[in-house]
């Protein structure tokens, strides 16, 4: 059972790619076998990534709409945005997803809003075009927006609504800025899709727009940092007790005008590589800002990502202020990591989030001593997992082909690199480094199991021969894992709990983590293997737990294993 280790083996990785690949037909094996990987942290192997999930496997992906809608422009609190399709489609649309935010006095927030155009038969026969201008028309009426983005979910690109057009004209009628965003469900193999068409789209309509920078001596946006229970605010408090100023957030509990205004910043620090780095690239093009790769999740790396910034910066202040503060932290940290350290180290966590979470959140709990046994990514691409050096090897598929690539070029009054070449250089020899995405898997031990886009049978065959202490994963299959009597952790949105970011957010999930593994709930809970011959999980339980009929009477499986045990 979880939580303890006395159980714990280690089966050789092969032979657990072999079992999860062993009930597929060939083909399916074949396919699965090129996105189940053994680690090779000197020499990352290549591994099958950002491919069509197989008819009738469980994934956990989401659609293209939702990567649009959901994760990349949701958060922007004050952009009134319609879903323009079916009423079904806008669940994404409505707090789906725990970007929370957190509007100063007086400002406009859209977020508690569901805004959809209710498309019917009728619309998809005749096209939906008027019932969209209608809306957009009706929903400045009523809230006289800033800005207006529309959304397509896939009816509208089947029939062919020109929602570009219609967002042209109500911009013209209406004299506010409207866009519009092809994000069709269908558009690509996963969310993954939707994100770069929200970066295109935000980068074209928004950013850029407003040239007065805020007054700050050190500026920077955090890119790929949605505010998921809380993370950006976390980010927020350390840096400003650092000193140094964020613009923006994208997209986590930022406002129209903040995104407009990304540009005039100093640095761009990358959190989640997989659904920004569009933008990040396309900003350093256009307006000269360069990137670096921050990950603020974990003591260590939060401490590693606060030196990195120092040290662009170039300031003596800023560095001496910077220890200053980890050295706070660090100082309130320490004994509650080491206490919880003591009860968890050596245990096991298996990793399946998103297209970033998987690695970032390794530093989490190798930070408690932990082990990662397995990890994988839903949607990530190659470059995640092996690293940035590899982007000039991956094929361009008819898929991938679907999603404008914007062409980007200096802007002629505007470009201006934020550092001379000579202090580039000096970075560069001292070890720095822009754009360095170096993907999950060199951080990861030799022959960790890999895994791509995890069926849901795999996660099953994982947990049955591995036996992880604990999962990291979504809500998709968080209760599958629990009834299997492994604790899962919602990496996604975090159940109801966070921050996790920065030092206050890891001692956050040192402590929750602690609570997972110590909770004497798994022991009622009997794995599907463990399971045999008997008549009802309630027989089961009963017998396991001693308390099988006695003089006609059935005792209660809910009642604790051990007397005095504390549930
Ligand atoms: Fe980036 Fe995200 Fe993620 Fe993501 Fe997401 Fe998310 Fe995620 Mo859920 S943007 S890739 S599309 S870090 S919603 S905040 S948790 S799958 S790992």
């Amino acid at each position: 059972m979880s939580g303890t280790n006395d159980t714990l083996m280690a089966p050789d990785p092969a032979e657990v790619k072999a079992e999860m690949l062993k009930i597929y037909p060939a083909k399916t094996a074949k396919k699965r076998a090129k996105q189940i990987i053994l680690n090779e942290p000197d020499a990352p192997p290549e591994i099958g990534a950002n491919t069509r999930t197989i008819p009738g496997i469980i994934t956990q992906r989401g659609c293209t709409y939702a990567g649009c809608r959901g994760v990349v422009m949701g958060p922007i609190y004050d952009l009134l945005q319609i879903t323009h399709g079916p009423v079904g489609c806008g669940y994404y649309a409505w707090l789906t997803r725990r970007n929370l935010v957190r509007p100063a006095k007086g400002q406009t927030n859209y977020l508690q809003y569901c805004m959809n155009t209710d498309m019917q038969e009728d619309q998809i026969i005749f096209g939906g075009e008027k019932k969209l201008k209608q809306a957009i028309r009706e929903a400045y009426d009523i809230f006289k927006p800033k800005a207006i983005a529309v959304l397509a979910t896939c009816p509208v690109g089947l029939i062919g609504d020109d929602i570009h057009t219609v967002a042209k004209q109500m911009k013209e009628e209406l004299g506010i800025n409207v866009m519009a965003f092809s994000c069709e469900g269908y558009k690509g193999v996963s969310q993954s899709a939707g994100h770069h068409i929200a970066n295109n789209g935000v980068f074209k309509n928004i950013i850029g727009l407003d040239d007065q920078p805020d007054e700050a001596e050190f500026n920077m946006n955090i890119l790929g940092e949605y505010n998921i229970g809380g993370d950006a605010w976390e980010i927020d408090t350390l840096l400003r007790k650092c000193g140094i100023h964020v613009t923006s957030t994208l997209s986590g509990d930022v406002s129209y005008d903040q995104v407009k205004k990304a540009h005039t910043v100093q640095l761009n620090g990358v959190m989640c590589h997989r659904s920004i780095n569009y933008i990040a690239e396309m900003m350093e093009k256009k307006f000269g800002i360069p990137w670096i790769k921050v990950n603020f999740i974990g003591a260590e790396a939060t401490a590693k990502t606060l030196r990195k910034i120092a040290k662009f910066f170039d300031s003596k202040k800023l560095t001496d202020r910077v220890e200053e503060v980890i050295a706070q932290e660090m100082q309130a940290l320490r004994p509650v990591r080491e206490e919880i350290k003591a009860r968890h180290q050596g245990k096991k966590a298996a990793l399946f989030v998103g297209g970033s979470r998987a690695h970032h959140y390794q530093d989490l709990f190798r930070d408690i001593g932990m082990e990662i046994i397995s990890a994988g990514y839903e949607f990530a691409h190659r470059d995640d997992y092996e690293g940035r050096k590899v982007l000039p090897t991956i094929k361009v598929d008819a898929d991938s082909r679907n999603i404008e690539e914007l062409h980007v070029e200096a802007d002629p009054e505007r470009f201006k690199p934020r550092r001379t070449p000579e202090q580039m250089a000096a970075l560069a020899s001292g070890g720095f480094s822009f754009k360095d995405y170096e993907g999950m898997m060199v951080e990861m031990k030799k022959t960790t199991l890999v895994i791509d886009d995890i069926s849901h049978h795999e996660m099953e065959k994982l947990i049955e021969i591995c036996k992880p202490d604990i999962i990291g994963s979504g809500i998709k299959d968080k209760f599958v894992i629990e009834k299997m009597g492994v604790p899962c952790k919602q990496l996604h949105s975090y159940d109801y709990s966070g921050p996790y970011a920065a030092f206050g957010g890891a001692i956050n999930f040192y402590r929750e983590v602690d609570r997972m593994l110590t909770t004497k709930v798994w022991k009622y809970i009997l794995p599907p293997w463990e399971k045999s011959g008997a008549a009802s999980p309630e027989l089961i339980h009963a017998s396991k737990l001693g308390g099988a009929k006695k003089n006609g009477e059935t005792k209660s499986w809910r009642k604790p294993v051990d007397e005095g045990d504390e549930v």
